[in-house]
């Protein structure tokens, strides 16, 4: 038998290519490879070729696939890493969703709330505007009431001068044949009335008021600005003195007879430098005659804002700087006080006395109510009481 002489050599290479193919299969399969057909094309070349250009070509085709298993290891590699990073983004854009969801949610929270809120809004217009016209409403109620408030009194106020007129007044009108008058009959007329009262001779003006406190008032004094001298004789007092559209006194004559006819109120409004004005009301002022030294006989019950001016002075005689009557021996209150008024003791409530056109600090001589001083106008007014105790 003749064998070839290359027999070793071809040995060798079948040797190796087999054991190369084993290798490759194990390193395909670790790598769990893709392509088991070119391997199995390859091998199947490798076992068939007999010559080395076929074992170099087949060596060149080995390392080709080496490249093409390395570039695949490398590209699953690169796609695994796409792969991690697309699920990285994946994982990014649920986080963003989820984000967008959460947002979502709450722009419609902050809608309904807006909603709410407008809905609240709409309900607070509505009940201010009822509120509103309920104010409206009860504005016109209050006016309403107001008005009606005055009518009524006005309407009290006719009554009570017609009830008085219809009784006490014309029943002595009557009696003493005078024909009726006297500030009652101005109504609600402030003005100057020539009157006619028993005791009097001559009929004489008066002035009426209806504006201090309701009408049917005469004044009997009037301090204003001190334009008219106040610091004067008994006769003087007794016959009256003055202006009666500035500063006067009635005169204490007619002061007397017209207390003495029916029970009188007295009024005594005060007006300080400080703008304030305080009231003393009496309810029964009499004062006496030329026999009793026109002393104040009564006062009756006191009320209103002032103090008692008069406390002291009630069953006082009148005193003038001509006619010292007061309760202090060697002093004569008119001329320390430079007034006239039924003193008791000097200093306390002087109406008559000097009127200084300006704040001062407290002085006997000034102008004073219950030591109260700085005041600036004085009105002393009387007027029937309705119900005679
Ligand atoms: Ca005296």
């Amino acid at each position: 038998m003749h064998l070839p002489s290359n027999l070793p050599l071809i040995i060798l290479i079948l040797f190796f290519g087999y054991l190369f193919k084993e290798t490759l299969s194990q390193s395909l399969q670790n790598d769990d490879l893709i392509f088991p057909q070119m391997y199995n094309e390859v091998a199947t070349e490798i076992e068939t070729t007999q010559s080395s250009e076929q074992i170099k070509t087949l060596q060149s085709s080995i390392d080709t696939l080496n490249n093409i298993i390395l570039e695949t290891r490398a590209d699953r590699a690169s796609l695994n890493e796409i792969k991690n990073q697309m699920v990285e983004w994946h994982n990014i854009i649920v986080s963003i969703e989820l984000k967008n969801l959460e947002a979502d949610n709450r722009l419609k929270t902050q809608l309904d709330l807006g909603d709410i809120w407008r809905s609240y809004n709409e309900r607070i217009a509505k009940n201010e505007a009822d509120l509103e016209k309920l104010r409206q409403e009860n504005e016109i109620l209050q006016r309403q009431a107001r008005n009606d408030a005055i009518m009524i009194i006005e309407l009290n106020e006719k009554l009570e001068t017609q009830t008085l007129l219809s009784s006490e007044c014309l029943k002595w009108f009557q009696q003493s044949g005078a024909q009726p008058s006297g500030c009652l009959l101005v109504g609600q007329k402030t003005a100057i009335l020539t009157i006619q009262i028993p005791g009097i001779q001559d009929p004489f003006s008066v002035l009426c008021d209806a504006d201090v406190k309701g009408p049917g008032w005469t004044v009997i004094q009037r301090r204003l600005d001190g334009s008219v001298d106040f610091y004067r004789n008994l006769s003087d007092y007794r016959m009256g003195f003055g202006d009666l559209n500035g500063e006067f006194f009635i005169g204490l004559d007619k002061l007397h007879q017209l207390t003495m006819f029916q029970q009188h109120e007295l009024l005594v409004r005060l007006q300080f430098f400080n703008g304030s004005t305080q009231f003393a009301s009496y309810d029964n002022f009499i004062v006496g005659g030329e026999q009793q030294d026109f002393a104040l006989l009564s006062i009756g019950e006191f009320s209103g804002s002032a103090a008692n001016g008069l406390l002291w002075n009630l069953n006082r005689k009148y005193t003038t700087r001509d006619s010292d009557k007061d309760q202090i021996i060697n002093r004569n209150c008119a001329e320390d006080c430079h007034g006239a008024w039924w003193y008791s003791f000097c200093g306390d409530t002087n109406l008559n006395g000097k009127y200084y056109n300006e704040m001062i600090s407290r002085r006997e001589d000034s102008i004073m109510w219950a030591k109260s001083h700085n005041i600036k106008v004085v009105d002393m007014l009387i007027r029937p009481k309705l119900n005679r105790s």
